[in-house]
């Protein structure tokens, strides 16, 4: 699915609780533009209305569990609708797009976290992004005692955040392997260094992208 794209690159920022996605992007967003570069931001899961509505369904509490592989497809069917309705569109027409997760959230919550097979995620990734990767990914790594402490600081708690210790050790350590494996695509940026440092690697990944 490359070949759809025109001059568009596709930026995805990753980490575990509460480890400064949301804050970076805004860095990233203000750097970018800066550069005069025609960009949309988004996020995981939703970037559409209908994949925002299955973002509550994935993190609100229900008296039903959800199942792992329910979580699984229905994060897959959010992203379906965000490539076709704004991933691609945009890339195709020579836009950037800041995308805060993707589909590593998926192999470290899904797989990492959940104990999903991996090949089982592959597979639903090969069906749904064809080979659309993201250009660069920016994985913010931090302790989960920490981001954990920084997101209960900041708001009530969803499904995820209320997950034992050990699933975020999980999720931590599965993020850092897929960093280790793809370190073209992977960017690590130690996030428990003040913000200006973390900012710094940060502009420093960009340049080598611009
Ligand atoms: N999910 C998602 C899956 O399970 N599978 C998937 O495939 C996908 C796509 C989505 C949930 O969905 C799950 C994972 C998630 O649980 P989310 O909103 O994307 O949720 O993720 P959260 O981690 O919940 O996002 P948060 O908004 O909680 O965290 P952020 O954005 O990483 O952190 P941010 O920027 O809000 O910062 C938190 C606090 O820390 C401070 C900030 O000022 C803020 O107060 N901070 C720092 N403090 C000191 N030093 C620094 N360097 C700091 N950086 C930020």
């Amino acid at each position: 699915m490359n070949d759809i794209r025109n001059t568009g690159k596709l930026i995805t920022l990753e980490g575990g609780e509460g480890v400064g996605k949301t804050t970076n992007l805004q860095y990233i967003t203000h750097v970018l533009t800066s550069r005069g570069i025609d960009l949309v931001v988004t996020r995981e899961p939703g970037g559409t209305r209908l994949a925002e509505s299955i973002r509550s369904l994935l993190l609100s509490e229900h008296d039903e569990k959800i199942s792992e592989m329910t979580e699984l497809l229905l994060i897959f069917a959010a992203r379906a609708q965000h490539l076709s309705k704004v991933i691609i569109p945009a890339l195709t027409n020579g836009k950037w797009v800041v995308s805060d997760r993707f589909t590593d959230a998926t192999y470290a919550y899904q797989g990492g976290g959940r104990g999903l097979n991996e090949q089982t995620i592959a597979q639903l990734e090969q069906i749904v992004q064809g080979d659309l990767r993201p250009d660069l990914t920016l994985v913010l790594d931090l302790a989960p005692e920490i981001g954990l402490e920084r997101a209960r600081k900041r708001a009530a708690l969803d499904r995820f955040e209320r997950e034992k210790l050990e699933f975020f050790s999980r999720v931590r350590e599965a993020y850092r392997h897929r960093a280790a494996l793809e370190p073209q695509r992977c960017v690590l940026v130690d996030a428990s260094r003040p913000l200006d440092e973390v900012q710094h690697d940060i502009l420093e990944a960009l340049e080598r992208l611009l």
